[in-house]
């Protein structure tokens, strides 16, 4: 059974991976209305990770047990100037929710619960990836600038992405 200090943390972090999910989709519908189609495609990818985070997370609390408590997921930013913008929000974004499962890791570790900790470090782990996808793609759109050629390339580059679900392989 968890404790409720260890409920409440991996409850409030399903809602922030949804939130996350959310703010990923009005960056991806602001993309594709801009004309840059892969970029779009990539976010789309993204929202759809974020809500297997969070439904993981979901499964994991009853799993245990435990009853998830719900909020209200707050309205993301939904007007942007420019591609390196959401780019730049996205390195941003990704930090914050770095600190939000470090604290979960913390709390799971003064709780001593082990499981929860174990757990969780899959999301850390994730979060090293995540934060440095982030930040080379707004280093290449900072150094791409307004060379029409290579942003048409990287928008190419960025169509290929697909989901694959991360969990496929795992048991909650
Ligand atoms: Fe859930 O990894 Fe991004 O936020």
């Amino acid at each position: 059974m968890l404790k409720t200090s260890i409920s409440t943390v991996l409850s409030e972090q399903v809602n922030a991976e949804y939130y996350s999910a959310y703010l990923y989709l009005t960056m991806s519908a602001y993309a594709d209305r801009a004309g840059f189609k892969g970029v779009a495609n990539w976010l789309f990818v993204q929202a759809q990770e974020e809500l297997a985070h969070g439904t993981h997370i979901y499964q994991h609390l009853l799993e245990r047990g435990a009853m998830p408590t719900f909020a209200d997921i707050k309205l993301p930013q939904t007007e942007f100037k420019s591609i390196e913008e959401v780019f730049a929000k996205t390195l941003a974004h990704e930090q914050h929710v770095t600190e939000l499962l470090n604290n979960i890791a913390s709390v799971a570790m003064r709780e001593n619960d082990h499981a929860t900790y174990n757990f969780i470090l899959w999301y850390v782990n994730e979060q090293i990836e995540e934060e440095a996808t982030a930040d080379e793609l707004l280093t290449k759109i900072r150094l791409i600038g307004d060379n029409s050629a290579l942003l048409y390339n990287l928008d190419t580059e960025l169509a290929a992405r697909v989901f694959t679900d991360p969990f496929a392989n795992k048991t909650a």
